[in-house]
C-alpha cells in the first residue's frame, strides 16, 4: 500500500468529472426542473422508467467533447489527477463495455470511447486517469438495487442494506447483479486503459463487508499499483479514507484522506443550478484540506455535448492561479 499511494500523497489536488446520460437533460425533465439537488440522480427523483430513460441515448451526440481539453483544463488549473465517472448509479457505461449494450459506444450517435480518448489525452500530458465506477447501485440492472422495481414509495430514501440482506430473493438477484456486471465491469476498466490511479466506488454502505473486500480484491489481483477509496465499503475499507460530499473536514484522520467538492450543488450538469460556490470559499477549502494533511478534489460536470461551461472554467482558472503563484504547479 506504501507504494500504491505515493503518488497520490504527492499529488494532494484533483479534479472530478460527472458526465453521463444524466448530462444531458441537465436536471430538466418534460420541460420541468426536478427538484433534486443532485441532477445524476434524475432517473430516481423523476422516477422514470427504464425504457424511457434509455431514450436519452438516442440524442446523446456529444458533439463537443474533446478529451484534450479536458486534460488541459485539470492541467492549466494545476490539478494532478482525473477521475472520471465510468458508470454513475443509472448504470450506463460511459465506455466500451463487452458486458453491457447500455454503453456509449453501442447506445449514442457519438459512439465513441472517452475513457479510451481520456487515457491517451492524459497520458500526454502527464495527468493520472481514475475512474469512478458505481458498484452498489445499478438503475438499469433488473436485479440490483434502487432500480424502478425497488424505488422506494417515499422518494429520496434509498432502500436500505437491511432490506434486502434480510431478503433472500432480493439478496440472490444482487449477487447475480454483482457477477453479471459489477465484477466484470471493473475487471475491463482495468484491463483495457492502462494503469488506472484509484478505482473510486461510491455507495458502499449498500453492499456487505465481504462483497466490499471482493471489489477490493479484484482491483488489486488485476492492477496492484490501483488505489481504492473507502467507499467501496466503509470506513478502514480501501487505501484512504473520504469525506462525506462537500464536507471539509475528516473526524478522525487516522488515515489518508481526500475531500470532494462540487463548484455549485450538482455533479452532473444541471441547468437550473446556478448557485455557484464563489471563488474564496473554495480556495478557504483547498487550503484547509490540503493543511490538514487531506487531498482536495474538485468537480465539473459538462454539458450533454461534452463541454465544461464558462463559469466553472472560470472557476478552475482561479484555483489554477492560486496554485501556481504559490509553487504549486
Ligand atoms: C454521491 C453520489 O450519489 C453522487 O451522485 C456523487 O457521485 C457523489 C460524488 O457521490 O454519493
Amino acid at each position: 500500500r506504501e507504494q500504491r499511494i505515493a503518488w497520490w500523497r504527492e499529488a494532494k489536488v484533483g479534479l472530478f468529472i460527472h458526465w453521463g446520460l444524466y448530462s444531458l437533460p441537465g436536471g430538466v425533465w418534460k420541460g420541468e426542473s426536478v427538484n433534486a439537488a443532485y441532477a445524476e440522480h434524475l432517473q430516481l427523483r423523476a422516477q422514470i422508467p427504464i425504457h424511457e430513460y434509455e431514450q436519452i441515448a438516442d440524442h446523446f451526440h456529444a458533439s463537443r467533447f474533446d478529451a484534450s481539453a479536458w486534460v488541459r483544463a485539470a492541467k492549466d488549473s494545476g490539478l494532478k489527477y482525473m477521475i472520471f465517472t465510468a458508470k454513475h448509479h443509472e448504470g450506463f457505461a460511459m465506455y466500451d463495455s463487452q458486458v453491457s449494450d447500455y454503453s456509449i459506444v453501442k447506445a449514442t450517435p457519438f459512439g465513441r470511447d472517452p475513457v479510451a480518448e481520456l487515457a491517451a489525452a492524459c497520458q500526454r500530458e502527464d495527468m493520472v486517469l481514475c475512474l469512478y465506477y458505481s458498484h452498489a447501485m445499478d438503475w438499469h440492472h433488473p436485479d440490483s438495487q434502487g432500480n424502478t422495481l425497488d424505488y422506494p414509495a417515499n422518494i429520496g430514501a434509498y432502500d436500505a442494506l437491511h432490506t434486502w440482506e434480510k431478503d433472500d430473493n432480493k439478496s440472490t438477484r444482487y449477487e447475480r447483479y454483482l457477477q453479471e456486471k459489477a465484477f466484470p465491469q471493473v475487471k475491463e476498466l482495468l484491463t483495457q486503459y492502462g494503469p488506472i490511479g484509484i478505482l473510486w466506488f461510491d455507495c458502499g454502505h449498500k453492499i456487505t463487508d465481504e462483497q466490499g473486500k471482493q471489489f477490493v480484491d479484484l482491483v488489486h489481483d488485476v492492477q496492484p499499483g490501483c488505489l481504492v477509496n473507502r467507499r467501496v465499503r466503509r470506513e478502514g475499507f480501501g487505501d484512504y479514507e473520504n469525506t462525506g460530499d462537500n464536507q471539509r473536514h475528516m473526524r478522525t484522520p487516522r488515515r489518508d484522506w481526500e475531500s470532494i467538492a462540487t463548484l455549485n450543488h450538482s455533479w452532473g450538469y444541471n441547468q437550473t443550478d446556478q448557485k455557484w460556490r464563489s471563488s474564496e470559499d473554495i480556495l478557504h477549502d483547498m487550503i484547509h484540506v490540503v493543511s490538514m494533511g487531506g487531498n482536495y478534489v474538485i468537480n465539473v460536470g459538462p454539458t450533454g455535448d461534452g463541454e465544461i461551461d464558462a463559469k466553472s472554467l472560470e472557476l478552475l482558472g482561479v484555483i489554477g492561479a492560486w496554485l501556481h503563484v504559490n509553487g504549486e504547479s
